[in-house]
């Protein structure tokens, strides 16, 4: 049975990588830290299957910043394959804990290539990379050569992050592999990014629960498509002959004010009556075009992703509805 350990399991992509690589046969560790609360929701319905936890799937105690326990952890489930999903994530958050933010993608993703280095058994290594690296990029779109040229901190610190996966796969021979992902969403989607905020508001004013939904810039445009396939992705990536880096997008463009009018037609609203501006969700800086070439992935890999952008924000918005009515959503 091949052993994995995933860093952020307990994240939007952790959960799904989770599910994926039960489904695949693998024994899966993940790490988690210590929170004041023990809801871990989005790994609720493994965690609480007797059948699954304990069997094959195992969380330990630990923290990016904690390299002795990483280490231990490291050491005792002795993985085949290590994903590393872990870090902050937030790019408008990422001005104001910058420091945190660069250590935590950083500095961080370096300690686990030492780390995976002095393992008796090296294992191969995924490392999730973004297309915030990319920045205010002068081509689209951005493909595994485009320049970095990140514009915000978390940019910055995943172009680090990015560069030192590169540099110990062609020094030390690591099987190690950046995966450039671009935006990816689901329903399990952090509520303070946009999509999730969005189809959020739309189901809650709905039903009667929310009055106005505000938003910064409605005008920005991201390549946006769900979690899952992305996921699939990773572990393609991991399973390909040789290491390499990989974009993983859906190569279209939408904008905020997409979402907004889908999410409100879902839920048969006028989205005019509810959306406002409010500053305080302006960033200081917004990268530009971003618009992924998958091609690579899909030359080599076979991965394409499944999902529209439209199918993803109706899924988002119809599961928020079912949430604010009451309705169990598993994971
Ligand atoms: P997410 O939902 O924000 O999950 C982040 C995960 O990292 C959570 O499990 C979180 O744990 C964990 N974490 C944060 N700081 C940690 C620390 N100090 N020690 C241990 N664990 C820590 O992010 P995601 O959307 O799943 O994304 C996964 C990865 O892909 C991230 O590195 C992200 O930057 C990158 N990425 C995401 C996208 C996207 O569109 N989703 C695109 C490109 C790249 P808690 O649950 O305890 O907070
Ligand atoms: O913003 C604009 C905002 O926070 C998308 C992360 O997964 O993808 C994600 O980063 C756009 C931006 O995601 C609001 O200014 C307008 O232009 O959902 P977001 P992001 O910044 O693109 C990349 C690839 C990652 O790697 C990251 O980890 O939407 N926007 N109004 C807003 N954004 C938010 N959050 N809230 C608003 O009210």
């Amino acid at each position: 049975m091949p052993r994995a350990l995933i860093t952020g399991i307990t994240g939007q992509d952790g959960s799904y990588l989770t599910e994926l690589l039960l489904k695949n046969g693998y024994e899966v560790h993940g790490v988690v830290r210590r929170t004041s609360s023990l809801d871990r929701s989005r790994l609720h319905h493994l965690y609480s299957d007797e059948s699954v936890y304990g069997k094959n799937l195992f969380l330990h105690y630990a923290d990016l910043d904690d390299t002795t326990t990483m280490r231990r952890v490291l050491v005792s489930a002795a993985p085949d394959e290590v994903y590393h999903l872990a870090g902050q994530s937030h790019v408008g958050l990422s001005f104001e804990i910058a420091e945190s933010t660069c250590k935590m993608t950083g500095m961080a993703t370096l300690r686990m290539l030492e780390m995976i280095q002095d393992l008796e058994k090296v294992p191969r290594f995924f490392h999730a990379s973004s297309s915030e690296i990319f920045g205010k990029p002068d081509t689209l779109p951005q493909n595994e050569q485009t320049p970095f040229r990140p514009v915000n901190p978390y940019g910055a610190a995943k172009a680090f992050a990015t560069n030192m996966v590169s540099i110990y796969r062609n020094t030390f021979g690591l099987f190690a592999v950046n995966g450039i992902m671009f935006n990816h969403e689901s329903p399990r989607r952090g509520e303070n990014f946009v999509t999730r905020k969005i189809c959020r508001a739309a189901a809650a004013i709905k039903a009667g629960r929310q009055k106005e939904l505000l938003l910064g810039d409605t005008t920005a445009k991201r390549d946006w498509g769900h979690a899952r396939d992305y996921v699939r992705g990773m572990w393609l990536s991991l399973q390909h002959a040789t290491a390499e880096d990989y974009v993983f997008a859906t190569g279209k463009l939408n904008s905020v004010q997409d979402v907004v009018e889908i999410a409100f037609a879902t839920m048969e609203l006028d989205w005019s009556k509810y959306v406002a501006q409010d500053q305080r969700f302006m960033r200081p800086a917004e990268p530009q075009k971003l618009v992924g070439d998958p091609k690579k992935a899909s030359r080599l890999l076979n991965w394409t992703p499944e999902t529209s952008f439209r199918e993803l924000i109706e899924e988002m918005t119809q599961i928020e509805f079912k949430r604010v009515s009451g309705q169990v959503v598993s994971g």
